[in-house]
């Protein structure tokens, strides 16, 4: 994992921290609990088991980093992301030579239904993607919506020089929950209470009928939807957010007792079973959450505070961003 060694390279070359507002205090020493939500049969393995946790106090970006605060970043610093280097061929023996270039991968909405075990009906390593042309040359990253095609060395280079950090999962999950415990969704149990859209998700069959009920085909601007109950947008849809955890296929049994809760647990450590990378190599994953605009029921019902996923750290996605924290006393020019 490179991110530290590249977040100090961006340190030192002094550039001035650039904070976006922060809000969200997050009352210091709280326990938060895991509930998936097994009443309604909403649940995955890699949810289990329900436990708690506690967390120290911490402030959090509101939305997730936009495309406007990341061009801030690259324009102060000459930042070249993940997505947009060469890749070396020593790394994927037996690719196609002509993927072996800068790009990244972009959702394409199928004609009809699809394989749904097969992801590669719907993903495609698109060259020239990257943050700035995230659909592709020729598609807009327009400024207000969350910044994508993010590799997670390039959210913690973005961090670093912002005078932030990641969140842990856990910490992501206590500031997602906006003080609702044990509720399905951030904002309670019922998806869209009154009829009403909490978060951009997609709604239809995946992938190939998206019915737009949420008025959002692809990202949306941040702040399109109710805060949470901590005055955070986004944390539901959108787009998925990095966390700094290692992903494990599921939580450390030792943490389901009713007693000793953790305080401020972190996964440091690769979990076997990353993404190969070559010879010998595996890439290792890091957890994912929040869900995206193309998480659908019938495929991913993944837009819960309790949901997860491992993402491999070199991936760049068109539903794949981040936010920061800050840990210890509050800013104070945020
Ligand atoms: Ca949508």
């Amino acid at each position: 994992m490179s991110s530290p060694a590249l977040g100090e390279s961006v340190r030192r070359r002094s550039h001035p921290r650039r904070v976006v507002p922060a809000v969200a205090v997050i009352p210091k020493v709280t326990v938060k609990a895991r509930e998936p939500g097994s009443m309604r049969g909403i649940f995955y393995p890699e949810e289990r088991p329900v436990h708690q946790v506690t967390v120290d106090g911490f402030w959090m970006d509101e939305h997730p980093v936009t495309v406007a605060e990341y061009r801030r970043f690259v324009a102060a610093t000459g930042y070249q992301t993940v997505a947009q280097r060469p890749l070396d061929p020593a790394g994927y023996p037996g690719a196609d030579p002509g993927l072996l270039v800068p790009g990244a991968l972009v959702f394409q909405r199928t004609s009809g239904p699809v394989d749904l075990r097969d992801y590669r009906n719907w993903w495609a390593y698109v060259p020239g993607a990257d943050w700035r042309h995230p659909g592709g040359p020729g598609s807009d990253s327009r400024e207000r919506h969350p910044v994508t095609q993010v590799a997670y060395e390039d959210a913690g280079a973005y961090a670093a020089w912002a005078g932030k950090e990641l969140p842990t999962e856990a910490e992501w999950e206590y500031a997602a929950r906006g003080g609702l415990d044990r509720a399905v969704y951030a904002w309670g149990d019922e998806f869209a209470p009154g009829g009403r859209m909490m978060a951009n998700t997609w709604q239809g069959q995946f992938p190939w009928q998206n019915l737009l009920i949420d008025g959002y085909e692809g990202t949306s601007p941040v702040g399109s939807f109710p805060a949470n109950g901590y005055g955070l947008f986004d944390m539901t849809g959108n787009v998925w957010e990095w966390t700094r955890d290692y992903f494990t296929p599921r939580h450390p049994r030792a943490a389901a007792g009713g007693c000793c809760a953790p305080r401020n647990p972190r996964a440091d450590m690769p979990a076997a079973g990353g993404i190969p990378a070559g010879p010998g190599a595996e890439l290792p994953r890091r957890v994912i959450k929040g869900g995206s605009h193309l998480c659908a029921p019938s495929y991913c019902l993944r837009y819960r505070p309790a949901a997860r996923q491992g993402e491999a750290i070199d991936t760049a996605t068109c539903h794949l961003g981040f936010r920061c924290i800050v840990r210890g006393t509050p800013p104070a020019s945020r």
